[in-house]
């Protein structure tokens, strides 16, 4: 009896046990990491993004998905990490388009020159059936695209003189994304155009590989330029948009609902975005000037739109001017 009842006892335990070795093992299976990669540094606009979508994706997925962010290039230059996404290395990245039109040439019109005019018109656009379009072209390319994010207007800055008109960029050093329209647009303006991935860029500068870059002031901000360039000019001249980008490896394999927690996420990630680059524009220049950039707030765009107005052709020649005139008419 006695026995019997001990067996009774141990086998209630060892029941127990395995019941919660079972729920441990289904949490252990259940909670996904998702890697997050992107160039910039834990203070910029994309972390404010990658925080945006860590809150959403980890609150809606009640736990389910954990995100882990890899901020300031540690999973490689943007062209690495959308290869990362493709192969399933990594599984959601907030990039430029910079390297972009290397995979999905559609993107590529968005890179063209004095496009948007401003980021109301930009956003109009990428929020319409343009944007969706051109998200829903990822997928054509081994690519998700989740949402599209903001980097900001474009500007020059460089070490070496004050830039007014693009005869100043004669001869410069300007390193460039790794993308043959803004190559092209440079090479036209007389600069010598250096491609280059974003984490090789401060050390390039430190050492003078090359004299200059160009980003918007959200990276300027976050990346310290400061300290290794004196001048900065307000040029504007391209529109930067930033894109939330999904491996179709993990989104493939995932059911309607959960698919529908990554979109969700991403669109949250892009409206903390854009608001941090609506800051930025506000108080980057002076916080700027502040730490001893020169800058140059009265620039004359024509000669820069007239300089980059070969690009278009070259773009057209070779892409077709469908894109470009949808954008161009349309009611943004
Ligand atoms: O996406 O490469 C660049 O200059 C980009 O603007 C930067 O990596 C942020």
């Amino acid at each position: 009896m006695k026995t019997k009842s001990l067996r009774r006892t141990l086998s209630l335990a060892v029941g127990g046990f395995s019941a919660a070795l079972a729920l441990f093992a289904v949490n252990a299976q259940a909670q996904q990491t998702i890697n997050l990669g992107h160039t910039l540094s834990d203070s910029s606009h994309y972390s404010v993004g990658a925080d945006a979508f860590k809150e959403t994706l980890e609150r809606l997925s009640n736990g389910e998905f954990k995100v882990l962010e890899h901020p300031s290039g540690s999973l490689g230059g943007e062209r690495a990490m959308i290869e990362g996404l493709q192969i399933g290395t990594v599984d959601v990245v907030i990039t430029s388009t910079g390297p972009l039109g290397n995979f999905v040439p559609e993107t590529y019109v968005l890179d063209l020159p004095f496009l948007f005019e401003s980021y109301e018109q930009a956003r109009c656009v990428l929020d319409g059936d343009i944007g969706q379009s051109l998200l829903d072209k990822m997928s054509e390319n081994n690519l998700v695209g989740l949402a599209w994010s903001e980097n900001g207007f474009r500007h020059i800055t460089n070490s070496k003189r004050p830039i007014k008109t693009p005869k100043d960029l004669v001869d410069l050093k300007v390193r460039t994304m790794e993308n043959k329209v803004h190559m092209e647009a440079f090479e036209q303006m007389d600069a010598h155009p250096t491609p280059m991935a974003f984490p090789e860029l401060f050390t390039a500068l430190q050492q003078g590989t090359v004299d200059g870059q160009e980003n918007p002031i959200t990276v300027i901000v976050a990346t310290k330029f400061w300290e290794v360039q004196d001048y900065l000019s307000l040029t504007g001249h391209v529109y930067s948009p930033a894109i939330v980008l999904g491996s179709p490896i993990l989104l493939d394999g995932l059911t309607d609902e959960q698919r529908g927690w990554f979109f969700k996420a991403a669109k949250a990630s892009a409206a903390a975005t854009r608001a941090e680059v609506s800051r930025l524009e506000r108080d980057g220049v002076k916080l700027l000037r502040d730490k001893g950039m020169e800058v140059e707030t009265d620039i004359d765009k024509a000669p820069f739109k007239k300089a980059a107005e070969p690009a278009y052709k070259i773009y057209t020649d070779q892409y077709g001017s469908k894109m470009l005139d949808l954008i161009q008419a349309s009611d943004c």
